[in-house]
């Protein structure tokens, strides 16, 4: 998966702000936020699909995308927070490496499902 975006992230061979990183999952700041915060959570193997993410790699991501949303919350103010991922084109998968946005939100935002 040598032309993989976010391969290249996890690599250091694209720059990202980084917020989190262990052994499994690397976070950081999306380069079009939604809201400032707004924070992408990935694997550091490739998987383009979300269901084929090992269990304790998929249970990672959610945990420090919980976490993160947590911190944004108390560090930057915000009220709430969105767990968000898109599997597949027809969901609005755009870069084909699973990833779970974080997404800060406040009453202002006026956001509804
Ligand atoms: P999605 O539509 O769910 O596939 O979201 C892809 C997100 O990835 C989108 O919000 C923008 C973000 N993104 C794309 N390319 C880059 C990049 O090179 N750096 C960073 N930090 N984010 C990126």
């Amino acid at each position: 998966m040598a032309e993989c975006i976010f391969c290249k992230i996890v690599k250091g061979e694209i720059p990202s702000f980084k917020v989190y990183e262990d052994e499994l999952v690397y976070a950081f700041l999306d380069i079009g936020p939604i809201n400032f915060g707004h924070t992408l959570v990935i694997p550091k193997e490739h998987h383009e699909s979300s269901a084929t993410i090992p269990e304790e790699t998929a249970g990672r991501m959610f945990r420090i995308g919980a976490r993160i949303g947590v911190a944004l919350k108390r560090e930057l103010d915000f009220e709430a927070f969105n767990l968000h991922l898109a599997d597949g084109t027809a969901a609005g998968q755009v870069v084909m490496h699973a990833h779970l946005h974080v997404i800060p939100r406040g009453v202002e935002d006026g956001f509804h499902w």
